[in-house]
C-alpha cells in the first residue's frame, strides 16, 4: 500500500467517525418520547454505513474554500449538510427494504429497521427522517441564498425527478429488460442524484465560484454512474457476508443492471471510463481536490 493510500484511509476513517459523532449528537435521544420511533430512527442512520455521501460533502467543501478560509462556521456547515445527506440516505434504504419494495431481512449486517421493530415504525422512522434532514440544513450558519440553494438542491434530489422518481422507474421495470439508456436515467436518478446533491452541497456551503461547481457537477455526474455500476457488479460477484446485504437479490427479482445489459466485462469497461471521466474533471480544481480523487478511486474499487 503507498503512502498516499494510508493517508487516503486516515482521512475517510476520521472522517466516518466525525460524522457518526455528529449524527449520534444531532438525532433525538431515546429518553425523549416517542421512544421507539426515535430508537428506531437512531437503528437506521447509526449502523455500520460507509458514509461515503458525508465524506463528498466534506471532501467537496475542502475543495472549493479558497486556501486558509476554513472558517469554523463553514466546517459546522459542512457537518450539517453531510448529516442531512446521510439521514436522507439512511430513510431511502429503510423504506427501500420494506416488503413493499425490495423485502429485505439484512442491512448493514444487521436485521433491517422493519424486521428489528415493525413495518410501520420502519416507515414512520423514514418519514421522521426527511424532515430532520432539511431541519439540519435550515439551520447551517451560513449566508441565507446559500441555505435556500441547499434545501432545494436536496429536495429535488430526494424527490420525483431525483432519487424517489429513480425508485419509481425501478419498481416499474421488474421483469423487463430496458435499453442502457433508460437503465442510466434510472440510476441517475435513484442512486446518483444523492451522491450527486452531496458533491454540490458540499461546493455550495463553501461558496464555490462558477469555475468549481462545473467541475464538482461533471465529477459528481461520473461517480453518481460508477456507484451504481460497482453496485451491480457487487451483486453478482460479492457474497452476503461482506456486502451486509443479499447478495444475488437483482438477478433473484428480475431486476434489469448494468451486468444484465452489458456484461461483467462491458460493466467493468465503463467503470474504467466513468474514473477517467471523474479524473478529468477535477483537473481545473488542482491539488485542493486531492480528496475527491481519492474517493473517486476508493468508489470504483470498494468491495460492499
Ligand atoms: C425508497 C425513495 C426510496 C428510494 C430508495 C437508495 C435506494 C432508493 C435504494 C437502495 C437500493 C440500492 C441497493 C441501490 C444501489 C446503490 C445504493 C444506494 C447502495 C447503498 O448505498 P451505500 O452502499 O450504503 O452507500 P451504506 O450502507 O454504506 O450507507
Amino acid at each position: 500500500m503507498s503512502a498516499v493510500q494510508i493517508a487516503f484511509d486516515q482521512w475517510l476513517q476520521a472522517s466516518v467517525e466525525h460524522t457518526e459523532s455528529v449524527l449520534d449528537e444531532l438525532l433525538p435521544a431515546v429518553d425523549e418520547g416517542p421512544a421507539r420511533l426515535h430508537e428506531a430512527m437512531r437503528y437506521a442512520v447509526l449502523g455500520p454505513g460507509k458514509r461515503v455521501r458525508a465524506a463528498l460533502v466534506h471532501a467537496a467543501g475542502e475543495a472549493s474554500l479558497q486556501a486558509g478560509s476554513a472558517a469554523t462556521a463553514q466546517e459546522l456547515a459542512l457537518d450539517y449538510a453531510a448529516a442531512a445527506v446521510e439521514l436522507i440516505h439512511a430513510y431511502s434504504l429503510v423504506h427501500d427494504d420494506l416488503p413493499c419494495m425490495d423485502d429485505d431481512d439484512l442491512r448493514r449486517g444487521r436485521p433491517t429497521v422493519h424486521r428489528q421493530f415493525d413495518e410501520a415504525l420502519a416507515m414512520l422512522a423514514g418519514d421522521a427522517l426527511q424532515p430532520l434532514a432539511f431541519d439540519l440544513l435550515a439551520q447551517m450558519p451560513i449566508a441565507p441564498a446559500l441555505t435556500v440553494q441547499a434545501v432545494q438542491l436536496l429536495a429535488r434530489s430526494a424527490g420525483s425527478f431525483g432519487m424517489a422518481g429513480g425508485q419509481a422507474i425501478d419498481c416499474e421495470s421488474v421483469g423487463h429488460s430496458l435499453p442502457i439508456e433508460e437503465l442510466q436515467r434510472m440510476h441517475r436518478m435513484k442512486t446518483g442524484a444523492m451522491l450527486e446533491a452531496s458533491v454540490l452541497l458540499g461546493g455550495i456551503v463553501a461558496g464555490a465560484g462558477s469555475t468549481v461547481r462545473e467541475g464538482l457537477e461533471a465529477y459528481a455526474g461520473a461517480i453518481g454512474l460508477a456507484f451504481q455500476v460497482v453496485d451491480d457488479i457487487l451483486d453478482v460477484t460479492g457474497d452476503t457476508a461482506t456486502l451486509g446485504k443479499t447478495a444475488g437479490k437483482d438477478a433473484a427479482s428480475a431486476k434489469p443492471t448494468y451486468v444484465s445489459v452489458m456484461g461483467l466485462e462491458g460493466s467493468r469497461a465503463l467503470l474504467d471510463a466513468l474514473r477517467e471521466q471523474a479524473h478529468e474533471a477535477l483537473r481545473p480544481l488542482g491539488p485542493s481536490a486531492c480528496r475527491l480523487r481519492e474517493l473517486a478511486d476508493f468508489i470504483v474499487g470498494r468491495s460492499h
